[in-house]
């Protein structure tokens, strides 16, 4: 039996794809500077280095400037309604267990109308992966508050500021059963592609949080650049611990984190092999 049929299917693929092979050729209609550019780089980056041919992945999205990504990728894609992108995905995943799925959206679409769904597919722990283009904010409706605003940002449409304490979703993730949890910053895509790559790669529902600047209504997120810092902080199999340490850190969101559990995926889902995590933004 030759080498290239005992390794690993990822591991044969490897270099076959280029990042560009993922893109659809459709041009972005995202404002200039956007961060979900900096996220759709990361994800092509991502399937390359995995060697997933595009026709073996799907991307389902909601609605929002972010759910417009599958669009742009040579993928399968799914176009859906407002914070329904995880019930698609997991209902692609049960019937068609040997695809990649993918799904992706923005803070607004996955934490606020899709809050119960993104709780309920973390206990469910099916075997896709959730990116989530968070720039706390609504920025296809024009700047509303969003779950993860800030309490004091003030706007013209919330004057002074909603005076509500932000959604954590790391905490909520890990609490709720997501076996992988990370948070990447789009103005890193090889940092995020190789949080993308540990995230499908891990069995399980896989979170991956990105902190992706609106610089149009919120301009101040361009200062992201200047402060976001990656940790090479990796806790596995203590639910409890990553919990705590996520609800510690709410206030300071200038962190990649890797928070990594192993609890069995759902039996209806395929089985991936246990690949070791690695410390992706150390
Ligand atoms: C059922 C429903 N309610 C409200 C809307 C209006 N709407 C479209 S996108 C959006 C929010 C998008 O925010 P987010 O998910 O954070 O995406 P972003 O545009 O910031 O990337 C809302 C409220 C809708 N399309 N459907
Ligand atoms: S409005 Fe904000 S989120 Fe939407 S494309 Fe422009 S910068 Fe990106
Ligand atoms: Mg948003």
């Amino acid at each position: 039996m030759s080498d290239a049929a005992t390794k690993p299917v990822h591991d044969q693929a490897l270099c076959v794809f280029a990042a560009k092979d993922f893109a659809s050729g459709a041009h972005p209609v995202w404002c200039p500077g956007c961060g979900d550019y900096g996220v759709l780089a990361g994800l092509e980056r991502a399937l390359a280095t995995l060697g997933k041919p595009p026709h073996e992945v799907v991307l389902v999205s909601g609605i929002g400037c972010s759910s417009r990504l599958p669009g742009y990728m040579s993928t399968y894609g799914f176009h859906g309604v407002h914070g329904r992108a995880l019930p698609v995905a997991t209902g692609i995943k049960l019937v068609r267990p040997e695809l990649e799925v993918i799904a992706v959206g923005g803070d607004g679409d996955g934490y606020s109308i899709g809050g119960n769904h993104f709780i309920h597919a973390c206990r469910r722990n099916a075997d896709i992966l959730y990116v989530v283009m968070d720039n706390r904010v609504y920025g296809m409706t024009k700047g509303q508050p969003s779950p993860t605003t800030e309490p004091d940002w003030d706007s013209d449409i919330a004057p002074g500021g909603i005076g509500l304490r932000p959604f954590n979703p790391l905490a909520i993730a890990i609490a709720s059963g997501a076996n992988y949890v990370a948070r990447g910053f789009s103005g890193d895509p090889d940092g995020l592609a190789n949080l993308i790559v540990d995230g499908i790669r891990w069995p399980g529902f896989a979170f991956i949080e990105v902190l992706s600047p609106c610089i149009t209504f919120r301009p101040e997120q361009s200062e992201w650049k200047k402060v976001v810092r990656p940790t090479s902080l990796t806790i596995e199999q203590d639910r409890a611990a990553a919990t705590a340490w996520c609800s510690a850190t709410t206030a300071s969101a200038w962190v990649s984190c890797t928070v990594a559990t192993a609890r069995r995926p759902r039996r209806h889902c395929s089985r991936k092999s246990r690949l070791p995590i690695s410390n992706a933004n150390s």
